[in-house]
């Protein structure tokens, strides 16, 4: 379900919580990442697209400091905060998940709190949520959540924040508040996506460009096929990559692992063994810089109207995500064998891995086919369907 039908609704839920009507209503998506994975959080490249999928917030600001926070998809009632006591998770960034869903708008007030943004008795707010980001699929319903309470606050008391900014805040509230050390890819695509189009940035300087998407135009889909699984192992793995990788620049004396020219990556790889380090951390190494290539690549195809031929530089990347990054899991390359054993053009798990969602893009005659060779090679393997829906590119964060 898309936010067509949501503001009425979001605004229904609010009316039920609050008993008054809100002062808006405002949406942000979930997304996937057509390209570049693991790579943002060493200053590489991304290419994540919106979805149509939507975390909608209907809010009022309060003049008492209180923030109230309730959600229609989560059971518990209304959780009661006071803004000036918000603090982050013992141990700041990447210290513990502080876990459940209100710490990540309460992460949002308190990132602003933060900033200097929310001062004295403002900065209270109501807020009712309504989503249709499927959770826990890593289609970022967290970002989603998170950039939709930022920009609703923004607005509410007019402080201007642009879609980087909004997004950097959102990162912070993530990283020290609720303590997972996430990179910005996912709160940028949410703030910052337009529909029609797949976003490159630069998680580097956060430089980005709108580029074309127009996959009906050329008689091609891109499935989204949410596994329906979560690997417990994903949460202390991702922030186990992250230290890999940031050990490794540093023993390389480079900023970030951005820094690692393609070129010379052979000649880096055997710098690093002869430093003694092992062949697991030369083969993240080796994901990260050839990833950053594999986004470059599917720019220039995508800026020639290549769109066909990003298909095995996706499947590319899967193998670099399961063998060098080891970062997939049996279903998520159960996706990628049988798509294009049926005929898709490429496929590769998106987002942190270890369970979740995989993309794959196929030709519109033969989307149906393709899904349903994938639905029963799970069948036949003897994990639950699959849930498979189209992504459309769509649009950022807004007011509704
Ligand atoms: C998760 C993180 F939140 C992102 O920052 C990114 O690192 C991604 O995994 C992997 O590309 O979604």
């Amino acid at each position: 379900m898309t936010d067509e039908h949501g503001p009425g609704r979001a605004t229904a839920g609010f009316h039920e919580v609050y008993g008054t009507d809100p002062g808006g209503v405002w949406a942000a998506p979930g997304r996937v990442n057509l390209i570049g994975e693991h790579t943002d959080y060493n200053d590489g490249f991304v290419m994540p697209l919106a979805l149509p999928h939507t975390c909608l917030a209907a809010a009022t600001p309060r003049t008492d400091g209180v923030l109230r926070l309730h959600s229609g998809d989560a059971p518990g009632g209304i959780v009661e905060l006071r803004v000036e006591e918000l603090a982050p998770v013992a141990g700041g960034a990447g210290g513990g998940d502080r876990g459940g869903w209100a710490a990540y708008p309460a992460g949002v007030v308190w990132a602003l709190r933060d900033a200097g943004l929310l001062t004295g008795a403002a900065g209270g707010a109501d807020l009712h949520f309504e989503s249709t980001v499927p959770t826990g699929a890593g289609l970022s319903s967290s970002a989603a959540l998170e950039v939709v309470t930022a920009t609703a606050l923004s607005d509410l008391y007019g402080l201007g924040l642009t879609p980087r900014r909004i997004a950097q805040l959102c990162q912070r509230a993530e990283n020290v508040f609720v303590g997972v050390p996430c990179g910005i890819m996912d709160q940028m695509a949410s703030a910052c996506c337009t529909e029609g189009h797949a976003l490159f940035l630069d998680a580097r300087d956060l430089t980005q460009r709108q580029v074309p998407f127009d996959l009906a135009a050329e008689g091609l889909r891109l499935l989204v096929v949410d596994t329906r699984v979560k690997h417990e192992l994903g949460d202390g793995a991702y922030a186990n990559r992250r230290a890999a990788c940031e050990a490794a620049a540093e023993a390389l004396g480079v900023p970030a692992l951005r820094d690692v020219p393609f070129d010379g990556l052979e000649a880096t790889l055997a710098q690093l063994e002869r430093l003694g380090y092992d062949a697991t951390i030369r083969r993240r190494v080796r994901h990260v810089v050839t990833e950053d290539r594999r986004v470059e690549e599917v720019i220039e195809l995508l800026d020639a109207g290549d769109t066909r031929r990003i298909g095995p530089v996706l499947t590319a990347g899967h193998a670099s995500c399961r063998d060098d990054f080891e970062i997939s899991c049996a279903e998520l390359d159960l996706v990628v064998e049988s798509a294009n054993a049926a005929g898709a053009l490429g496929a590769r798990m998106t987002g942190g891995g270890f369970g979740g969602s995989a993309i794959v893009l196929v030709a519109e005659a033969d989307a149906e086919a393709v899904g349903k060779a994938v639905t029963e090679a799970f069948g036949a393997a003897g994990h639950g369907a699959p849930r498979i829906f189209p992504a459309v590119p769509s649009a950022g964060a807004r007011r509704l």
